[in-house]
């Protein structure tokens, strides 16, 4: 068995797919947005997680045309549903980038590439970018940055909280999101409250950095009730849904309606 020799097969071979987590406005309890996941249906493995091959894309450099597939299959398919689905028109999609991808110079070219294909908004689309890669600010050349502002999508700083970024760094990436980490949202609802203060905390600075916020791994009603109380309006997690095969899509997004 060679994984990353079966990885490098895996595109052509039409084993890739994504899977999708609604992002709700916890108002409403309407889905807004999706999450895109990747998948790998691997011929003798069966359906492998991220978790056990991402790092291998990214030592190979396979994540790169990876990386291009997920961006183009996840504006194609989320454009099809903001055109086709009712109450879907102004849908977001929230795609994961390693720092790998956007150590590379054609990566503004692919983003300019697939939203000029699909035909989608910029505005719909929402690049994640693991706050760990801003501890050292030359891993993300400032060309890029810009590049990707110029394209108009906007960038979300993914388990925020977990990682260092400073205010200047969140000040010069100028991202529109911060994704709070699951870590600080399973804790809620303990007896230890300093969980609940970071959330503020994290809020605060966001209103200062005019930043929109998203709780992720929200799990049970107790943890959106104490978000809610908090000021979070955003969230996703296991409470609504599980990341889903693309077919399951049109029903979740027609119950709300
Ligand atoms: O889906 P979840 O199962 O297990 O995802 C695990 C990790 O893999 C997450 O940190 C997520 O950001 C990352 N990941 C999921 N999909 C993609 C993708 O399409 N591209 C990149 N670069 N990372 C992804
Ligand atoms: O991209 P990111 O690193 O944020 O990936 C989020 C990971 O968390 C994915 O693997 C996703 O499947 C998983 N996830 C999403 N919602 C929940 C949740 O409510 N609880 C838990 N435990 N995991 C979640
Ligand atoms: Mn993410
Ligand atoms: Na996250």
């Amino acid at each position: 068995l060679n994984l990353e020799s079966d990885l490098r097969l895996a595109l052509g071979r039409n084993e890739l797919s994504l899977h999708y987590q609604p992002v709700i406005d916890v108002k409403t309890g309407r889905p807004v947005g999706l999450e895109a996941f990747l998948r790998w249906e691997h011929p003798t493995l069966g359906l492998l997680q991220p978790a056990s091959f991402i790092s291998l894309a990214e030592d190979s450099g396979l994540i790169v045309p990876i990386g291009s597939w997920v961006l183009n299959q996840a504006l194609q398919q989320t454009q099809h549903w903001r055109n086709t689905l009712p109450g879907a028109k102004d849908l977001t999609i929230f795609v994961n980038v390693s720092v790998r991808q956007l150590q590379d110079l054609r990566f503004v070219d692919t983003v300019r590439d697939a939203l000029c294909t699909t035909g989608i908004s910029p505005d719909a689309v929402t690049l994640e970018i693991t706050e760990s890669v801003l501890m050292d600010q030359r891993e993300l050349p400032t060309a890029i940055v810009q590049g990707l502002h110029a394209c108009g999508v906007g960038l979300a700083i993914d388990d925020f909280g977990t990682g260092y970024s400073s205010l200047s760094q969140l000040r010069w990436l100028s991202a529109d999101t911060l994704k709070i980490d699951r870590s600080f949202v399973s804790e809620l609802g303990y007896k230890d409250p300093s969980s609940a203060s970071i959330i503020q905390l994290i809020l605060g600075m966001a209103r200062v950095l005019n930043l929109s916020v998203i709780a992720e791994g929200v799990e049970t009603p107790t943890q959106l009730n104490q978000l809610r109380r908090l000021g979070v309006r955003h969230a996703q997690g296991y409470l609504w849904s599980t990341p889903v095969p693309a077919h399951e899509i049109p029903k979740q997004l027609q119950a709300h309606a």
